[in-house]
């Protein structure tokens, strides 16, 4: 899965990304800090996968991954030229997610761009500015398609009407995820690379100490079908230096309870409407996995290898809690919780799965 970070210059951006890779971009009190885009692979621990790990005898634990992608923030009027982070929108049309971070708090040491703290503004200002950038891209794209239609070519009509009624509804200051993509072209909107079309998880970068999402977000948070989390940006990339204990130790102090970096990355996999599965053979490693909510067991042997999804024969499922208590796939086999299934199983949160296949 792949996220990519947007939002105001000194927004919080950089230091939610340092906080969630340790990486070392860097974060400075300086309006366009980041001038190059960062990419960071988190890794997505799971205690369950650790407990089935120890009871299969795993070779090691390889989580799942979500890369997140860093860019330079977006002033108002970034589309006519200003500032720098239009340029980098680029880097995330392809990604699965955004992650809006909105500046909440309050210190007055930290410069902003429009010179007062005010976060809805700030949130309307990012939202007109993606649109823009999203009806430029729309046009670009619809002055190639028309040709394409012109041709006759079904899928083409059917993109071209639809990037018609695309345009319009960005013109009228509106997401594309507002239009919905046609049947004659499902390719349509990934082609676009449409960021308003994206899912959208807001962080709001609030003081340290806070753990609330200041009303008005979440309001539009709610209204937009979106995700909506309170972080501080700051203080997770400063507890991120320090060891677990430590950390815990510094966020009971603060009455901080969960990690900020936590509630970020599992805001994002509900947002998708992700479930986890895993993989996991004695001497072998055990692996996490992550398909969209309702999909089946041919998918998941698609997302481990496109081979295991081709030869696809049966698969052998058990929830990962019913295999720790049996100690083991011998024991689930013993008790008859260990099911055999075919393609069409619908995967559920947990299932640890074997997919037998012809190579
Ligand atoms: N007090 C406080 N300061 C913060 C917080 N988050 C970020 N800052 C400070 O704000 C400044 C800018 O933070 P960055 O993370 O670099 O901001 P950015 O959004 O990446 O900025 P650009 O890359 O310029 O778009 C730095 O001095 C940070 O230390 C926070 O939660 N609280
Ligand atoms: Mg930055």
């Amino acid at each position: 899965m792949r996220v990519g970070i947007v939002g105001m210059p000194n927004a919080g951006k950089s230091s939610l990304f340092n906080a969630l890779t340790r990486a070392g971009a860097e974060a400075a009190n300086y309006p366009f800090t980041t001038i190059e885009p960062n990419v960071a692979v988190v890794p997505v621990g799971d205690e369950r996968l650790d407990r089935v790990a120890q009871v299969i005898g795993a070779s090691q634990i390889v989580p799942d991954t979500v890369d997140f992608h860093d860019i330079a923030g977006l002033v108002a009027g970034a589309h006519q030229g200003e500032g720098l982070g239009n340029r980098f929108l680029a880097n995330i049309r392809e990604t699965d997610a955004v992650c809006h971070v909105v500046r909440a708090h309050r210190d007055p040491n930290v410069v902003h761009s429009e010179g007062s703290v005010d976060p809805l503004r700030d949130v309307e200002i990012i939202e007109t500015e993606l649109v823009y950038a999203d009806l430029e891209q729309a046009e670009r794209r619809h002055g190639r398609v028309i040709r394409e239609a012109r041709g006759g070519d079904r899928a083409a009509v059917a993109e071209e009407a639809w990037l018609r009624e695309v345009i319009a509804a960005l013109q009228a200051g509106r997401a594309a995820r507002t239009v919905p993509p046609p049947d004659a072209a499902p390719h349509a909107l990934r082609d676009l690379g449409s960021l308003t079309a994206k899912p959208v998880l807001f962080v709001a970068n609030v003081d340290e100490g806070e753990d609330e999402v200041p009303p008005g977000i979440a309001a539009h948070a709610r209204a937009q079908g979106a995700g909506a989390v309170a972080v501080s940006s700051r203080l997770e990339a400063e507890l991120a230096e320090l060891d677990e204990e430590d950390a815990t130790a510094m966020r009971g102090d603060l009455g901080v309870a969960e990690s900020g970096l936590r509630k970020v990355v599992d805001g994002a996999f509900a947002l998708l409407e992700q479930i986890a599965f895993f993989t996991a053979g004695e001497d072998k490693p055990a692996q996490s996995w992550h398909l969209r909510r309702g999909l089946s067991a041919w998918h998941a042997a698609g997302a481990i290898h496109t081979d295991i999804q081709r030869g696809f024969v049966r698969a052998e499922v058990i929830a990962w809690d019913a295999l720790v208590e049996a100690g083991g796939y011998a024991g689930g086999r013993d008790r008859g919780v260990l099911r055999l299934e075919g393609r069409h199983y619908v995967m559920r949160d947990g299932d640890v799965i074997t997919v037998k296949f012809t190579p």
